[in-house]
Parts: structure tokens; sequence; C-alpha cells
């Protein structure tokens, strides 16, 4: 009798550890699923976007330098390293100049979490450009420093970081130098 009360008890044990086991494999896959969805849903945004500017693109300035036509861009990196990415919308703006939103995916939502400008048509690029194992926001700014007019006027190549809250510049040098 009494073997047989413990095996009832060892197959109600192993019946509820099973079930528990099962139910951590669910919530598990459960939360693999929302973390993908929660992912590949700004993803398939930024793809939507490309789609779109590449498809609307006529070049809407010409760079008087380069000679060639400006584009928007759309890019999905995480340039302030917090392991998530931001979407980056770039357009030109003014008679010559880029500017760059920067979006972050938050609550379902893409925010704003910066924007920057520049005079200059060549946009911006996002790496680590100074070999510091950071990423940065790579643009340039005419130097009118040395009162040349536009066309003629030297660029300067800035780097932009994330400083926790915002992006300051962090290097800005002739692209000689
Ligand atoms: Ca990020
Ligand atoms: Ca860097």
């Amino acid at each position: 009798m009494d073997l047989i009360v413990f095996g009832i008890l060892v197959g109600f044990v192993a019946i509820t550890l099973g079930f528990a086991w099962w139910q951590n494999r669910k919530a598990v896959r459960a939360k693999q699923a929302l973390n993908l969805a929660v992912e590949e849903f700004p993803s398939k945004v930024v793809d939507a976007l490309r789609f779109i500017v590449q498809f609307s693109q006529q070049g809407s300035t010409i760079d008087p330098i380069l000679s060639k036509p400006w584009h928007g861009a759309i890019d999905y990196v995480d340039v302030n390293e917090d392991g998530q990415r931001e979407l980056l919308v770039q357009y030109p703006t003014g008679a010559h100049g880029s500017a760059l939103r920067i979006l972050a995916w938050q609550k379902g939502k893409f925010e704003e979490l910066a924007g920057l400008g520049v005079g200059t048509p060549v946009g911006f690029e996002f790496g680590d450009f100074d070999g510091d194992g950071k990423v940065e926001i790579r643009t340039q700014e005419t130097d009118w420093s040395v009162g040349l007019p536009y066309v003629n006027a030297p660029r300067c190549i800035l780097l932009y970081r994330w400083d926790g809250t915002k992006f300051v510049e962090v290097s800005r040098k002739s692209p000689s130098a």
C-alpha cells in the first residue's frame, strides 16, 4: 500500500515538474517570439522607408564641389551604443545643407533622440572613424575661417559621438590633416 502511495506521489511530483518545465519553456518561447517581433517590426518599418526614399530620389541638391546630386538616405544603426539600433534619416536641406534625424525605437514607436545639421551636402556616415572602438557620426562642415566663398572654402571633417544625453562634437579637422 505504502509503495502505491509513494508511486502516486512520485508520479504527481513528476507531472508537476513536467508541467512547470513545459510552462517555463512556453514562457521562454513566447518571450523569444516577442523579442524577435519587437526587433523585427522597426526593421520592417526601416525597410519600407528605405524603399520609399530609393524611389523618390531625384537628387534635389547638387554639390557644387563634387558636382553630384545628393539624395536622402535611411540607415538603421546603433549610433549611441545602447544595444538597440536607431532609425537614421538624412536629407538635403537649404541650398547645400544636410540634415540628420536620429529616431530611437521606444515603447513601440520611433521617438526623436537627436538631430544634426551641417551646411554641406555630403551627408552623414556612421562607424568607428578614429579607431577607438566607439561609434561616431562623420560629416563635413565648411571652414569659413579663411574668408573664402562657399565653393572655394575648405571643409573640415567633424566627428560626433553620443555622450549619454546628446551627440557632441569630438573632433574637427581639415581633410588633409
Ligand atoms: Ca542605440
Ligand atoms: Ca570611434
